[in-house]
């Protein structure tokens, strides 16, 4: 069969992107579970709502009787669900804690902060001297939306990626600090299975660890304004070496940045002694 039966027949399970993630697949199994659950229960009620509709049809001297309802079928179909439902509970809370649980996020190998904004992304590294510098939401402002704190030395040097570009090496526990610094948005990571809302005021630990080299797509998966299409970013996996090979020239490019900027900062200082003493 081919055309559009081909299309309508093939399962949706086949609508996932390349999983890319180490718990992904736990989590495609969880969905595959829950999915042919709910196609079984879908075939079940349409069989039994076609065959009430023939079965009581209207004939010819056939009256309607009422009643007032069954005890035992009601039961029914308040404890079935309810074994349904806790019983999937139970069944998905070994991935639910392993990937959500804020206790339970491994020790990062790589820790980097995305803010969510109408609409894009920011993603900050800690820079050179590998520490982040304290954030203070007072702070916060269209120019600094991760709100550093400028008494902080170690914030000085912070990496800020404006283009919504991610860059992480593969084979390594990632953990993203997520938070917005407007509306509500959703970090969606689809090869890697990872979707998180980002709320205001909160951030949020996110973390994933993945297998493939290549370039997967960020998307916002919270409809958060007019642009919300346009909130797409791109992540990049790199093996280790090449990974380090773009930390470093980031890095570099920081500290040229700096020297720079307080050799400005001298010259400024030198001639506001000089018309000061003259
Ligand atoms: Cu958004």
């Amino acid at each position: 069969m081919k055309g559009w039966f081909e299309w309508a027949y093939r399962d949706m399970l086949s609508f996932f992107p390349e999983n890319v993630s180490t718990f992904g697949a736990q989590l495609d199994g969880l969905f595959t579970f829950v999915y042919w659950i709910s196609v079984l229960i879908f075939i079940l009620t349409y069989f039994l709502l076609i065959a009430f509709i023939i079965k009581y049809r209207a004939r010819p001297n056939k009256k309607s009787y009422h009643f007032h309802g069954s005890n035992i079928v009601e039961f029914t179909w308040t404890i079935l669900p309810t074994f349904l439902f806790v019983g999937i509970g139970l069944f998905s809370e070994d991935a639910w804690t392993k990937t959500k649980y804020q206790m339970k996020v491994p020790k990062p190998d790589v820790e980097v902060d995305v803010i969510a904004y109408q609409f894009g992304w920011q993603i900050r590294y800690p820079g050179p001297d590998g520490i982040f510098g304290k954030k203070d939401r007072f702070q916060m402002s269209k120019m600094n939306l991760f709100g550093i704190d400028s008494n902080d030395v170690n914030g000085k040097d912070d990496i800020i990626i404006e283009n919504a570009q991610l860059h992480l090496p593969i084979n390594k526990n990632i953990v993203v600090n997520l938070s917005t610094a407007d509306v509500l948005h959703s970090f969606f990571l689809p090869n890697f299975r990872v979707k998180q809302d980002a709320l205001p005021g909160k951030w949020i630990k996110v973390w994933f660890n993945g297998t493939k080299a290549g370039k997967y797509e960020i998307a916002c998966a919270e409809l958060c304004g007019s642009n919300h299409y346009a909130m797409r970013g791109e992540i990049f996996m790199y093996g280790q070496q090449d990974y380090d090979k773009w930390l470093d020239g980031k890095n570099k490019k920081m500290i040229e940045l700096q020297q720079k900027q307080k050799a400005a900062e001298l010259t400024l200082s030198d001639s506001t002694t000089t018309s000061q003493g003259s």
